[in-house]
């Protein structure tokens, strides 16, 4: 067990939970600067597009800067934060919320908030990025089947556009679970502040979303989404992407 029983209740009730100081500073400092790199190699491009083994998403300021959207399956590019996203402490509190022994990892992403970038996530559930219709994801364990991890890469204050979440009870569903985004009572919302190195686990159901950075200083997460076997269908960009943690120990030879 992983998780305290508060702590369950509070992903299941509330959508999300916090772990404080899951990774130390020099972890965080090597992922930092593994997103720096990223971020170096983003300035060079001249398009969206698969670059290194991930994808970059990208756009441009009013004054032709490249923004940085995010880079999907950063690890592709920097296998220091593929095997971040291997690590126990994220892989094993998610299985035992996903309520399984093995997962497929969906998501390893980078996020830049640099300042003034207007970069900006609306209010929304994860699940609308796993579900895109057709038979494309179904919820195999009956409680969405995926959780988002983000790992704080810098402090996140509420200067530099942290996440925010809005409780469930202050929002409408539908039959599925799914937002009807005119209900979204934003003065209800919450903000998640804390430390590089924390670490935020939440369900697809979540509704969460975060406005530009205000700040002077990079706002930066690694975001890790592990999906129940057999919930995903879809096909995700980057060199290694949907591969099952925990990884299998390889045979050993005898004789
Ligand atoms: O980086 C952010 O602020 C937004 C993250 C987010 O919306 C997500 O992980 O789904």
């Amino acid at each position: 067990m992983t998780f305290s029983s508060e702590e369950t209740k509070a992903f299941h009730e509330h959508g999300f939970v916090i772990r404080r100081a899951l990774f130390g500073e020099d972890e965080v400092q090597a992922a930092r600067v593994a997103l720096e790199r990223l971020y170096a190699t983003a300035q060079t491009l001249s398009a969206t597009g698969d670059h290194g083994g991930a994808f970059f998403a990208l756009g441009k300021s009013p004054h032709g800067a490249v923004v940085v959207q995010r880079v999907v399956w950063a690890g592709g590019a920097e296998p220091v934060l593929l095997r971040l996203s291997e690590d126990p402490r994220l892989v094993a509190p998610a299985l035992e919320l996903l309520g399984t022994s093995h997962c497929e990892q969906l998501l390893c992403q980078a996020h830049y908030k640099m300042p003034n970038d207007g970069v900006a996530f609306d209010w929304h559930q994860d699940v609308q990025h796993r579900d895109k219709g057709g038979d494309t994801w179904r919820d195999v364990n009956g409680r969405g089947s995926f959780v988002q991890t983000i790992l704080l890469v810098d402090d996140m204050t509420d200067e530099n556009g942290p996440l925010e979440f809005v409780p469930l009870d202050a929002v409408t569903v539908d039959a599925s679970c799914r937002l009807v985004k005119e209900s979204v009572d934003a003065s209800r919302a919450v903000s998640v502040t804390g430390r590089a190195g924390d670490v935020l686990f939440f369900g697809p159901y979540a509704v969460h979303g975060s406005v530009p950075n205000q700040s002077h200083r990079p706002r930066r997460v690694l975001i890790n989404g592990y999906a129940a076997p057999g919930a995903n269908k879809r096909f995700y960009p980057g060199d290694g992407a949907c591969r099952t943690l925990p990884a299998a120990m390889p045979m050993r030879r005898t004789g």
